[in-house]
């Protein structure tokens, strides 16, 4: 064997990244120490990857905890100040890793928010949220907005915003809803909730024959109120505030409130807030 041939990953070794880990000592002094004994950094990256990921996933398992699944994301590894989304160069603004939130900038020009404002605005009705006791739907007081649904890919704006977005999450155009346009008066909010379905809920095995749980959300603001209406993150005391052409990310491996994604649409105080939500599933969603 050269000496350049990749070196093996022992059952040891996973066994003394657990300990390490246990003991409290984070991730980059491990692979600190790792290097200095003479493991290659690729095989040392792999080993720390796979099992701490791997002894999470089965702690959280003894736990109780559902599965967790693949979720979309933005490639932010090497910190890029923009990403590069075919047709235009998006803004990342702040990211935040647990839980995963990312904000973005330069998501959506003026007019293409305007336009979409415009071809939404004829179809709104009371917005209403899945009944997850039944699979159906029906309107909530939690959520006092008016809202449209678009056809995935119904109009070039639509494909145009929907590619876009796969290219930013890196996820398949197919897994995502319809995009939905919401709009919300003074008064309006949408209460704290969860995005994914709650496996509890009767309703929930139906909901999920179509592609899944949801696993990401991308809330886009087309228009600014001018007081109140922020997304809020209750569990994490974060309020974004609703910038147009903006886009707030949040992601959700597992459908739990572990993942500290409640989040919710604060009453708009003045003016009027309109938005345009993407929800991400796990699988194509037809
Ligand atoms: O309008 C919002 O900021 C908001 C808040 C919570 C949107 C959604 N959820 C959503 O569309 O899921
Ligand atoms: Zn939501």
């Amino acid at each position: 064997m050269s000496t350049s041939a990749r070196q093996q990953i022992t059952p040891e070794l996973r066994r003394w990244i657990v300990e390490q880990a246990q003991a409290g000592h984070p991730a980059e002094s491990v692979l600190r120490t790792m290097l200095a004994s003479g493991w290659q950094e690729e095989v040392a990256l792999d080993a720390l990857e796979t099992t701490l990921s791997g002894h999470l996933e089965q702690q959280a398992r003894a736990q109780g905890l559902p599965p967790a699944s693949a979720v979309p994301d933005a490639a932010l590894a090497e910190s890029p100040v923009t990403i590069d989304c075919g047709d235009c160069q998006v803004d990342v603004l702040q990211a935040m890793y647990n839980p995963r939130i990312v904000l973005f900038g330069n998501l959506l020009s003026a007019e293409e928010c305007e336009q979409l404002i415009a071809l939404a605005r004829p179809r709104m009705a009371r917005s209403l949220t899945v009944a997850t006791r039944t699979g159906g739907e029906e309107v909530n007081d939690d959520r006092t907005s008016n809202g449209m649904f678009f056809q995935r890919g119904e109009n070039a704006l639509v494909q145009r915003i929907e590619a876009r977005i796969g290219r930013l999450l890196n996820w398949p155009v197919e897994n995502g809803e319809g995009l939905q346009v919401l709009q919300y008066r003074p008064g309006a909010e949408y209460k704290p909730h969860y995005d994914y379905f709650d496996p509890a809920e009767p309703g929930t095995p139906s909901i999920l024959k179509r592609g899944g749980q949801r696993v990401g959300t991308l809330v886009m603001y087309l228009a600014e109120p001018a007081k109140g209406g922020g997304t809020t993150f209750p569990d994490i005391h974060l309020e974004v505030f609703p910038k147009r052409g903006h886009g707030v990310f949040f992601s959700y491996d597992r459908p739990h409130p572990s993942t500290r994604t409640l989040h919710g649409g604060a009453p708009v105080l003045a003016g009027e807030k309109w938005i345009a939500t993407k929800w991400l599933r796990q699988g194509r969603f037809d």
